[in-house]
């Protein structure tokens, strides 16, 4: 980098001078500014913007962060009860947050309720960097004590092959974790979440406090490193930990303990990043990775810093094929305007139509290489297929080639949970079942069919609902019957990249109609998932076949016992049963849509989905709706996809009627939400339908046209929240495709190549697809199985850009934790094949 050059060879005393250099040619005080953060150039930073999230606790978003030379480096600053706190470890809840500009101060009251314990943190800015002072108006309670602590946490990937120096004792980052540990007696753990445990005791009482990897009452991190460099001192004693040895997502912390039996202000830190003077951040070159179609739009986007003026040219260059590259097209650079914290710039190459190998040039900055051609559309959906899906199927052994992927897990699926469980990941159970079986009596039938729904390994139905309706869609409108994939049922064996004469994507419709029907079979409904009992199995890194012991549970036997054929060890999953209408029609819905694609292909699964499907729509038709589940607000919109899809399949009338009662108020509410639907009837219905419709589309037009103004990239992108938006990008293009088709001089295909773009490069932070291994240059590091691995599975699409309030989007290339930003769920894939194989077709057209 070349803004590191000033601080090579750098030794303390080089250091020092080069300190003193810094401050004197650089004395720019840092402020609170209009969005309540301190800002300079070069670094940010803020002081619980976000907040611990009461559902998934540390998602390492929230607290004291730093934003550091453009990246965020630094985060969950706050009063924590470990050295290393895990995901599932108590948070603070911020129960006040005073922003004084007058005082360029920021104080948060945080608050453990669980242990009766409060404290406040105040940040001021103070020289050329921060004052933390914590502050306790009554004394430690005895059970933190020698437990609770102020903590800094700092992003590895940032540290790796760095040093720190703790009272000028030197030392460098680990790349991997293998520092000290000890153990404790359990009763001496704060209690995570709930009455859940990270930790696999296995037999023994006891949970790890790793050690630090140094202390000091100075602590520099990586003085070799401009960009990075951050100094901490303080009175107390302060601890260096690495939070990897208890958990793979763990980051490197700083840490000093609070006093015992004190009050008022009991630990003041001064907190000093270093800042390169006039640092700008580099312009980002926005662009699609596959390339582009001839015929189609080509609008670069330049992403620049704030303080960036945009250069008044860009040239598109051809490389040639002896080598040579010539200037195909110098073209205008033009302002867009600002679009959360960055300034962006356009740079249309549209006129260039000549098939060929591209990169643009802007300044003294290339990109690298994509095709112009008539072709790009068409493999990208391949790995996903082939790929991906296969890889998260359940209940079957997958491999590829010499490699594999995980063996036949869950045979030992599943138990009914047992009643009043507040659980992890979003499930819970109530005070009944729902069900004819007794809280962990066996449920039989549920080990067949279904995908691990994401970077986890539980069978979420709603997600497969909405991934058996992609996937039907686009057998139906798309005929994709590709076949490079081996699905064998009857013995659980998946093998990639070997046809067995069966379109793979009817063989994947199979495969999750198959637990779909077992659910509804064997329960009587659908259940809102199949999820692990215990925490400690639940994070789970590694072949899913190892995530239990894949014997069916024996109260008779011992923990950790075995006669061969079961277990005393109580692994086997649960099924959450508790029963909603919301769930019930849009199984009946996925089920509907499942039986026309698997109708003479597995006659059998067909009949039985249709039969589920009309047995689910009769026992709640005429119901009132009494949902109380938090997806009760969707029962409508999923009622009316039953009736769709019923109609569809049966053609009774019945169906149709309550579809067309309910669509246009559907449309009169929100348009975007459910013209999918709509568009998708359009084939089936009259022409006063059809005529109707149209206004609806117009209006749709609209709403697209006024995205052009929210954003550079003209998507529904950039909401800010705890996950990306690819998923809204993705389905807003999928519903242009639609209405493309039915209407093509109000619907151009532009709209769908426009969201295609987005998701092939041409969105803020980095220009990486967001396909693994499709485009030029991909997302290498996502939040899959394979995550501790910091590895990828071909095909996966991640949801992209996370906007960290109030201003900063994210998508880490170095750190695949975040699964806001990284981790790749079956709805999203499912929808993707179904955006590409369409771009594809109209492309052909
Ligand atoms: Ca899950
Ligand atoms: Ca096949
Ligand atoms: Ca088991």
């Amino acid at each position: 980098m070349k803004t590191t050059l000033m601080y090579r060879g750098s030794r303390a005393t080089g250091l020092f001078l080069l300190l003193l250099a810094t401050t004197t040619a650089f004395c720019q005080k840092v402020k609170l500014n209009d969005s309540e953060y301190f800002e300079i150039p070069g670094l940010n930073v803020l002081v619980f913007s976000s907040q611990y999230n009461g559902m998934f606790f540390d998602e390492k978003t929230a607290g004291i962060e730093l934003i550091h030379h453009g990246v965020r480096t630094s985060t969950g600053g706050a009063v924590r009860l470990q050295h290393t706190p895990e995901q599932w470890d108590l948070v603070p809840k911020m129960t006040s947050r005073k922003v004084d500009k007058a005082t360029n101060s920021i104080e948060v009251g945080l608050r453990y309720q669980e242990v009766d314990f409060d404290s406040r943190v105040v940040v001021s800015a103070k020289g050329n960097g921060f004052e933390i002072n914590v502050y306790l108006d009554k004394p430690l309670p005895a059970k933190v004590v020698g437990k609770a602590g102020f903590n800094l946490e700092f992003v590895p990937s940032a540290y790796f092959e760095k040093s720190y120096l703790a009272d000028g004792k030197p030392g460098t980052f680990p790349l991997y974790p293998a520092s000290n540990t000890k153990t404790e007696p359990l009763s001496e753990k704060i209690q995570q979440f709930g009455i859940h445990n990270t930790f696999e005791e296995r037999g023994k009482p006891e949970f790890i406090v790793p050690a630090p990897l140094t202390s000091g009452k100075t602590m520099v991190l990586a003085p070799d490193d401009a960009e990075h460099m951050v100094r901490i001192q303080s009175e107390t004693e302060l601890m260096l930990f690495d939070g990897r040895n208890l958990a793979q997502n763990g980051w490197f912390i700083v840490r000093s303990l609070l006093p015992a039996g004190k009050t008022g202000k009991v630990l003041t830190w001064y907190l000093e990043p270093n800042v390169i003077p006039n640092w700008k951040r580099a312009p980002v070159l926005e662009f699609s990775q596959v390339g582009y179609n001839p015929g189609q739009e080509k609008v670069a986007v330049i992403e620049l810093d704030q303080a960036d003026q945009a250069l008044k040219t860009a040239s598109l260059i051809q490389v040639m094929a002896d080598g040579k590259q010539i200037e195909k097209l110098k073209g205008p650079v033009t302002n867009w305007g600002k679009f959360l914290r960055y300034n962006y710039a356009k740079f249309d190459f549209s006129s260039v139509k000549e098939p060929g190998i591209y990169f643009i040039q802007y300044g003294d900055q290339k990109t690298n290489i994509f095709p112009i051609s008539a072709d790009v559309y068409e493999k990208t959906w391949h790995p996903t297929l082939d790929v991906w899906f296969p890889v998260q199927m359940d209940h079957m052994t997958v491999n590829e080639a010499y490699r594999v992927w995980h063996g036949a897990p869950f045979k030992d699926d599943a138990l009914q949970a047992p009643l009043n469980q507040q659980h992890f990941d979003g499930y819970s159970m109530g005070d009944k079942t729902d069900t004819k079986y007794k809280p962990l009596e066996r449920i039989p039938g549920l080990g067949v069919g279904g995908w691990f729904d994401a970077g986890d390994f539980d069978i979420q139905t709603g997600s497969h609902n909405t991934t058996i309706l992609n996937f039907v869609d686009a057998w139906e409108k798309l005929k994709l019957n590709r076949d490079e994939t081996r699905i064998d049922q009857g013995r659980q064996y998946v093998d990639i990249h070997r046809p067995d004469g069966k379109p793979d994507l009817l063989q994947q419709i199979e495969h999750g109609t198959l637990n779909l029907v077992a659910q509804v079979k064997n329960i009587g409904h659908p259940v809102r998932g199949i999820i692990v009992p215990n925490l400690h199995q639940y994070h789970h890194l590694g072949d899913a076949n190892t995530e239990t012991d894949n014997l069916p549970y024996n109260p008779n036997l011992k923990p950790y016992e075995s006669d061969g054929k079961s277990s005393g060890t109580l692994d086997d999953r649960w099924a959450f049963t508790t029963r909603s209408a919301f769930l019930d029609y849009n199984t009946a819905a996925a089920l509907a849509a499942a039986s026309r694609a698997l109708n003479g292909f597995n006659d059998t699964l067909s009949t039985q989905a249709l039969t589920y499907a009309k047995k689910l729509w009769d026992e709640n038709d005429g119901k009132p709706n009494t949902d109380t589940s938090r997806f009760a607000l969707f029962r409508r919109n999923t009622e009316m996809a039953a009736a769709l899809q019923l109609y569809i399949t049966t053609k009774d009338d019945r169906y149709a009627k309550k579809f067309t009662d309910a669509i246009w108020p559907a449309l009169d509410r929100n348009v975007g939400q459910v013209l999918t639907a709509a568009l998708q009837a359009y084939p089936f219905m009259n022409k006063a339908y059809q005529t109707k419709l149209k206004d609806y589309v117009v209006k749709f037009k609209a709403s697209n046209d006024e995205l052009t103004k929210q954003n550079p990239y003209g998507v529904p992108a950039g909401t800010r929240g705890g996950w990306g938006s690819n998923q809204q990008v993705i389905s807003w293009a999928i519903t242009n495709y639609h209405a493309n088709r039915h209407f093509p001089d109000i619907i151009s295909p532009e709209y769908v190549f426009r969201g295609l773009n987005y998701l092939f490069g041409c969105h803020p932070y980095h220009n990486l697809s967001f396909v693994s291994a499709v485009g030029t240059r991909s997302k290498k590091i996502t939040y899959g199985s394979n995550r501790a691995d910091f590895s990828y599975i071909a095909g996966g699409v991640v949801p992209g850009i996370m906007v960290l309030k109030p201003d900063f989007p994210e998508n880490r290339e170095d750190w695949p934790f975040l699964w806001g930003e990284n981790e790749v769920i079956i709805d999203i894939c499912s929808a993707y094949i179904m955006l590409a194989g369409a771009a594809n077709e109209l492309v052909k057209k």
